[in-house]
């Protein structure tokens, strides 16, 4: 049996109390995770603001940005572990944890790293009316100690893409990994030791939310500012719990994200990314799309086609290079995504393929797995359609016009993403400029480039990450007028 550690002021730590790591792919408890308790996340927070007065406090850009691209040298270096640990995280595919999410945590450091190395800073020359002349120019300073807490979904991708910034910008971080999900952030403080980051800059506390770490963290009195991803509600509660002491927050959150998919679409292309949109790492990806529209002319040759390439998912084992779609990440998550299927049904949904549970006969049958699924003929305001469902899962609508589709996209509380298949650029441009969300990709789904603003509206979050929104958010300005 494994035993996974707390990481606070360089050193991995025990606590009292533990919890059993469960691998979805057959159910069985795979490693024990310390969790940690108030005095421990005290004790992490303390390391943090003190290594903010030691060296770390005096790092210039420079060595901050040595030291980021070697935190990226380390997790390549250990490429293998980091795969083999966000598999036994996830679930996920290994071709997938391959292929994403190991890749991007090591991109994330250096884009970061480049990025803060050459961020100029805003400056003015002012002239007032009465003669007085004075240069004004901003200084970058960290916020502190920021908290970190993320999701079980792509958990070394989130983490890194906070962590990354946040560093870059010369705070000290405590992290809270999902509790489905403690593997990866834990070989990250091995990383970071191997990269030679001073004790104290990144601490790791294993946990839950309320009343658990995750929770300790956001109330505790000496962080600075707290980012968060995950559900919409964690959110809300998470807003409620650091309004007392109005710390900044950046909320990455949920999303019912919708595809339109026009009738004059390169039609394998919008096939294939809508595959991709909806059944990537089990549906589990915040930006998937559980909502598609389709134009009336192609409606039933696109449900046709997208229900082949559901059936010819290979499910299977994660470790199987072959294996396309994993599991759910634990029981409770397959059986909230389980009530979704009974819930279209009762809802009078056409079950174009899947609805289930997929048998195996191997030790597979006892994991967190369901079948890849495809609804049509539901109400616009059925649940199953406004509700973030997070599994393999989607309902294709008919449309008849252009504005009948922005409307339908738009008519959600969310507002993350969206995809937009056509062949017609001009009309890509206008329907992507209407979409009420963060983030719209035309004829691609997930295409990411990392200095771009990345966040949603409404109940999908609050602020921007990505780019120098990230810098901006994980910083301090200092404006320095000077008169002249
Ligand atoms: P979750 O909100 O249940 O948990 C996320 C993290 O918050 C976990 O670490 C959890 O322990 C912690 N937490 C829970 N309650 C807390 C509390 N009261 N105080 C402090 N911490 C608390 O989310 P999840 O189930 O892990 O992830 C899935 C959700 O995340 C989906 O809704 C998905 O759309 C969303 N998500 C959004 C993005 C994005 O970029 N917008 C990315 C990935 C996932
Ligand atoms: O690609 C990213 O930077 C990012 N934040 C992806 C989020 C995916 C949600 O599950």
């Amino acid at each position: 049996m494994k035993f996974i550690q707390n990481y606070i002021d360089g050193k991995f730590v025990e606590s009292a109390r533990q919890f059993a790591h469960v691998n979805p792919a057959d159910g069985s408890v795979v490693a024990q995770v310390s969790e940690a308790d108030s005095s421990m996340v005290d004790a992490a927070v303390l390391s943090a603001r003190k290594s903010l007065r030691r060296d770390w406090g005096r790092f210039g850009v420079r060595e901050r940005v040595a030291l980021l691209h070697k935190v990226a040298d380390a997790i390549e270096s250990r490429f293998d572990c980091f795969v083999a640990a966000e598999v036994a995280d996830t679930g996920k595919p290994i071709s997938l944890a391959s292929k994403l999410d190991v890749p991007r945590a090591a991109a994330n450091f250096r884009v970061f790293a480049d990025l803060i190395k050459t961020a100029g800073m805003e400056s003015f020359h002012t002239e007032t009316p009465d003669g007085k002349s004075a240069l004004n120019y901003a200084v970058r300073k960290p916020l502190g100690v920021v908290g970190i807490i993320t999701p079980w979904n792509l958990p070394l991708l989130l983490l890194t893409w906070k962590v990354a910034p946040a560093l870059a910008c010369g705070n000290a971080v405590v992290v809270k990994p999902s509790e489905e999900t403690p593997g990866t952030a834990t070989l990250l403080a091995e990383a970071m030791q191997q990269a030679g980051v001073p004790d104290g800059v990144y601490n790791l506390v294993h946990g839950f939310g309320p009343n658990s770490a995750g929770e300790f963290l956001t109330r505790h009195p000496d962080v600075n500012a707290v980012t968060f991803t995950g559900e919409s509600q964690t959110g809300a509660a998470i807003m409620r719990t650091v309004a007392a002491s109005v710390k900044p927050v950046s909320f990455e959150l949920g999303g019912k994200n919708a595809a339109i998919v026009f009738a004059d679409c390169e039609f394998e292309d919008a096939v294939n990314g809508i595959a991709q949109a909806v059944f990537l790492n089990t549906g589990q990806v915040c930006l998937c799309a559980e909502r598609v529209y389709v134009e009336r002319p192609i409606f039933e040759r696109f449900v046709e086609a997208l229900k082949g390439k559901a059936e010819s998912l290979r499910i299977g084992s994660p470790l199987d290079v072959a294996t396309e779609m994993g599991p759910l990440i634990s029981a409770q998550h397959r059986e909230k995504v389980l009530s979704y299927y009974r819930l279209a049904q009762e809802e009078g949904a056409t079950t174009i393929t899947g609805g289930g549970v997929p048998h195996f006969e191997s030790s597979l049958g006892n994991g967190f797995y369901v079948q890849p699924t495809i609804y049509t003929g539901l109400a616009e305001s059925a649940r199953s359609v406004k509700e973030e469902i997070f599994g393999p899962v989607c309902h294709i609508a008919p449309f008849e016009s252009e504005e009948e589709a922005v409307q339908m996209a738009n008519d959600t509380k969310y507002g993350l993403a969206a995809s937009i298949w056509t062949s017609n650029l001009r009309r890509g441009h206008r329907v992507a400029q209407q979409m009420n969300v963060g983030i719209t990709w035309v004829n691609c789904w997930f295409l990411r480039d990392l200095r771009t603003p990345f966040g949603g509206v409404g109940l999908s979050g609050i602020g921007r990450e990505g780019g120098m929104h990230s810098l901006n958010f994980y910083s301090e300005l200092n404006n320095i007028c000077i008169r002249l």
